[in-house]
């Protein structure tokens, strides 16, 4: 199978800009971009599973190139719904200096910025060498200026597609670019850029695109509760990571396992006969969150999650480190710690109504402190019971959890 059929295969290809491409990428050899605006701090799921795209390529023996637009984030791309607002000159250089560092670890590649020869471009320049060969009927066209225009798109963002094309069109000149590769959103910015090489120089470059990661009802993939997964373990934990992936849906498991890992074939199909006769087991589910987490944050912090969730499966809370509780109830209800009674504690983390309510709770041994069960009701909360001093996990019945933070 070369590159392509098993890009194919995932379900990796979207937009094709010419059929001899499945020649040429199965050849290997190519000089290829992908480029991303430092409108964030950080990249999320979604931006992951395109650029993985880089590493796959790279390793058909194919020469990736990663930009990011410090040019191009000052304009923004138009989104189907509304302007973006501005961001200053110093965020976009903060956060270029934020995704660069995460790309460098994460694929071991060249970076480019197109700010770098965009900046000095004068106006007429502009005008004269880019503008002349953009027909505005045609940018019209464009499917993301279709979708704006009745409710309406400033000059700046519809100038953006020819920023693009620029870039592509330095790379191609300058740095043996032949071949630009993104989300399906791109396609008419990528198809910008080979119109312009083609009318600038009469030679051919490619394009494709990847189809958008979406959930069953066609959504958008990549949140939880309305928060986005970013790939800054500082934004979201590996064990907020190992949620997202083992809660995904599991008509989609194997769609998202084949975007997201480097498993082969063979692996994948495996584990969708396995997804298929024992569902209940979620291996698959199991072995995307490992896949990706290792792959974002490496084997410690995928070992950390994964000790975290099955300590709280198992409800063995004595075996968690002060940072793993940290880290598994960041979303639990809690209170400031001090000393009192498990009684009190029970009724002021709203585990239970009433003082009566609380006993009787005790009492039955739905009460646990640290994942052990306390019936005494005269029990005393206090920094020493807390692990490592830090925290008290109390937990009533089944499911519902609370933290008391010292
Ligand atoms: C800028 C200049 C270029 C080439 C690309 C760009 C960025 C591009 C863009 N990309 C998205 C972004 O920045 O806006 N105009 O968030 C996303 N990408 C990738 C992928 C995706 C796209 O970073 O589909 C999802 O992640 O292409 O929406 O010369």
């Amino acid at each position: 199978m070369g590159i392509y059929e098993e890009l194919e295969w995932r379900g990796l290809i979207k937009d094709v800009s010419d059929p001899s491409l499945k020649e040429k990428l199965n050849k290997g050899g190519m000089t290829f971009y992908i480029g991303t605006d430092p409108t964030g701090d950080s990249l999320h799921i979604g931006h992951f599973s395109s650029f993985l795209i880089a590493k796959r390529l790279k390793d058909a023996g194919h020469n990736p190139i990663v930009l990011i637009g410090g040019a191009t984030g000052l304009i923004g791309d138009p989104k189907p719904d509304s302007e973006r607002p501005m961001i200053t000159k110093a965020e976009v250089d903060h956060n270029f200096a934020c995704l660069k560092k995460q790309l460098m670890t994460l694929f071991d590649c060249e970076v480019v910025n197109n700010y770098d020869w965009s900046k000095d471009l004068n106006f007429i320049d502009f005008l004269r060498d880019y503008g002349k060969y953009f027909n505005v009927n045609y940018m019209l066209n464009k499917d993301i200026i279709k979708r704006r225009i009745d409710l309406g798109i400033t000059y700046t963002e519809f100038s953006y597609m020819i920023m693009q094309a620029l870039d592509f069109y330095y790379l191609f000149e300058n740095k043996n670019v032949t071949l630009q590769v993104a989300g399906q959103d791109q396609w008419g910015n990528i198809t910008a850029g080979i119109e312009l090489i083609r009318k600038k120089s009469g030679k051919e470059a490619y394009g494709f695109t990847m189809p958008l990661l979406t959930k069953s009802d066609g959504s958008k993939f990549g949140k939880t509760n309305g928060k986005a997964i970013w790939l800054d373990i500082n934004k979201t934990s590996a064990y907020e990571m190992y949620q997202f992936f083992i809660n995904s849906e599991d008509d989609k498991v194997i769609d998202y396992l084949k975007f997201l890992t480097f498993l082969s074939k063979e692996e994948i199909e495996a584990l969708a006969e396995q997804n298929k006769v024992a569902p209940h087991l979620r291996e698959a589910h199991k072995r995307l969150a490992k896949e990706v987490i290792t792959f974002i944050h490496g084997a410690d912090a995928y070992k950390e999650a994964l000790h975290i969730s099955e300590a709280l499966f198992s409800g063995d809370i004595k075996s968690l480190t002060a940072k793993e509780i940290a880290m598994g109830f960041n979303d639990l209800p809690s209170i400031e710690g001090h000393d009192c009674s498990l009684v009190e504690a029970l009724i002021e983390v709203k585990l239970a109504s009433s003082k009566r309510e609380a006993r009787e709770f005790i009492r039955n041994g739905a009460v646990l402190v640290n994942g052990e069960k306390v019936t005494d009701e005269g029990f005393l909360l206090t920094k020493e019971t807390a692990i490592e001093g830090k925290f008290i996990v109390l937990r009533r019945g089944k499911k519902l959890y609370a933290l008391i933070k010292f």
